[in-house]
């Protein structure tokens, strides 16, 4: 889970089935279409999803083909997360239930397949299967052997760093959950209080009007599909981007996590 930071990176939060905004935000950073569709940065940049590229959005099939694309040219990298682990074990077959938005992909898959046949659809839900299944719980990027950023969804602790088990799966995936509210909310405690040391953690997952910078953490889902914004964090610069959404995709204000106060 060690990668070099190379020529640089460029850490992307929460883009939940929000495509357009994402080309935008690529073509912003500096990305270019090939001839192959593949986006390469002319610096040899390459970006690197927090997760949760799918559900609650309009084009969940097109963010996740663009990813399996992109992390098979050795272009890009994702880390698992709570939707993209959703999303996985329904493609295995698996009895889950799907809400939260995760349900518009099986939609999806319903009109893929009617447009592109059951074999192309049964070849495609097998390689995002295995993309998704096979995601790390975080990615620790390193410069001179040195860790310097370390990618995970929800956080981490930082006894967790460099390992991986089922814990620390769940932990990357839902962040410190301490059990449910009486709405069947999380409950979520602030792990990032008790980050410590000059590693920088980037995280998502948790929708805050802008990035939340605590102890050496960021928070970089700025609530794109509730109309908020889409956030890159690039690295070593430490310099953000931003692209605002073009609608709130989510709907219910009641439900707007940019409008909870805390
Ligand atoms: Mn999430």
């Amino acid at each position: 889970m060690r990668i070099d930071i190379g020529n640089g990176i460029d850490i992307i939060g929460d883009i939940h089935a929000c495509f357009e905004e994402f080309m935008e935000l690529l073509k912003k950073l500096g990305y270019k279409e090939n001839q192959n569709g593949l986006y390469i940065h002319p610096d040899g940049r390459k970006f690197v999803s927090l997760g949760d590229v799918m559900s609650r959005g309009p084009e969940s099939i097109k963010c996740m083909l663009f990813f399996l694309d992109h992390v098979e040219a050795g272009l890009s990298y994702m880390i698992d997360s709570n939707h993209g682990w959703k999303i996985a074990r329904w493609l295995d077959g698996r009895n889950v239930e799907l809400r939260h938005g995760d349900e518009l992909v099986e939609k999806e898959f319903y009109e893929f397949e009617k447009k592109n046949g059951v074999q192309k659809t049964k070849d495609i839900k097998e390689r995002l299967k295995n993309l998704l299944m096979n995601a790390p719980s975080h990615y620790i990027f390193t410069h001179k052997a040195v860790d310097k950023v370390v990618c995970a969804h929800a956080g981490i602790r930082d006894d967790f760093i460099g390992k991986e088990n089922k814990r620390i799966k769940d932990f990357c995936r839902y962040g410190d959950v301490a059990g449910m509210d009486e709405k069947g909310k999380p409950i979520r405690k602030d792990w990032f209080l008790q980050h410590q040391g000059d590693l920088c953690i980037v995280w998502g997952h948790d929708p805050k009007p802008e990035p939340l910078i605590v102890n050496n953490s960021i928070n970089i889902d700025q609530g794109l599909v509730f109309g908020g914004k889409l956030t890159a964090y690039r690295y070593p610069e430490n310099t953000f981007e931003f692209v605002h959404a073009i609608k709130n995709y989510s709907g219910k204000v009641e439900d707007n996590p940019l409008n909870k106060k805390d």
